[in-house]
């Protein structure tokens, strides 16, 4: 198959809420052309109307790569349309098996076109917050490979971000945590994103610039769950927590 007809696939699972199988089944593709069906599928939704936002990261924790069983760094694309306010309510009825996970958000002040580091990466931070986001796999069973997922958008579905405090506030060895039905139902330390958070960031900033497309001023960045990912029911309120940095929260309808 075409790259964009699998891309209009993915699409239209996304759109219909209905699973579809894995592409690697029938497909032999390789991991550029896995990011060539992303980038496609994501231009169908710019095409009816949504905007670019940002980007999200995955795989960044080894609760993450254990839960899916892909243990490479993965990127993918955030629009508008999957951004929710906090306390929204979302629906299940748009979704296919969705699933929660509490995450660092990166307000990104100012393009990045040079390469970023450890040392300057703050530079090019505006701001920082907890983040809740819902992943929701377009294949069966939430089972993928490696280019199934990157094709998938890294299974990108809505999130929400927190209210934003100073890209100074700490981030490092922070408790994360994740609640549905006042129940802790997920709990890990930020520094199990990549050793460090802000390595999250860094990562991103070199992925999209050797993609040739560097991330933008007020993107948002989606540093990676530290905790594996837990499905939704009707009827519950989740929310994600981090030390230091608030809550925010979705009303599952
Ligand atoms: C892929 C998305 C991974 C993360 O935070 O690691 C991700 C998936 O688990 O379906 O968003
Ligand atoms: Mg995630």
């Amino acid at each position: 198959m075409e790259n964009q007809q699998i891309a209009n696939q993915l699409d239209q699972a996304a759109l219909k809420a209905i699973a579809t199988n894995q592409i690697s089944e029938i497909n032999n593709i390789d991991l550029a052309s896995a990011y060539n069906i992303q980038k496609l599928s994501i231009a169908n939704r710019i095409n009816r109307g949504e905007k670019l936002v940002g980007l999200k990261m995955g795989f960044t924790s080894k609760a993450k790569m254990e839960q899916m069983g892909v243990h490479d760094l993965i990127w993918g694309r955030l629009t508008d349309g999957m951004q929710y306010k906090i306390g929204d309510s979302l629906n299940l009825d748009q979704f296919i098996h969705p699933r929660a996970e509490p995450e660092i958000a990166f307000l990104i002040s100012k393009d990045i076109n040079e390469e970023v580091t450890l040392d300057n990466v703050k530079d090019f931070v505006g701001g920082v917050a907890v983040a809740l986001e819902i992943i929701d796999s377009r294949f069966a069973n939430f089972k993928f490979s490696l280019e199934d997922v990157v094709a998938d958008n890294c299974s990108s579905a809505a999130f929400v971000i927190g209210d934003m405090k100073p890209a100074d506030t700490n981030i490092n060895g922070i408790l994360m945590s994740m609640v549905g039905d006042d129940v802790i139902v997920g709990k890990g330390n930020s520094d199990a994103i990549l050793g460090n958070p802000w390595e999250s960031l860094v990562a991103a900033a070199r992925l999209s610039k050797a993609n040739g497309e560097p991330i933008k001023k007020d993107h948002l960045v989606l540093a990676g769950a530290a905790t594996s990912a837990v499905f939704l029911k009707k009827g519950q309120t989740v929310s994600a927590h981090a030390e230091g940095l608030g809550s925010v929260f979705l009303d599952i309808v």
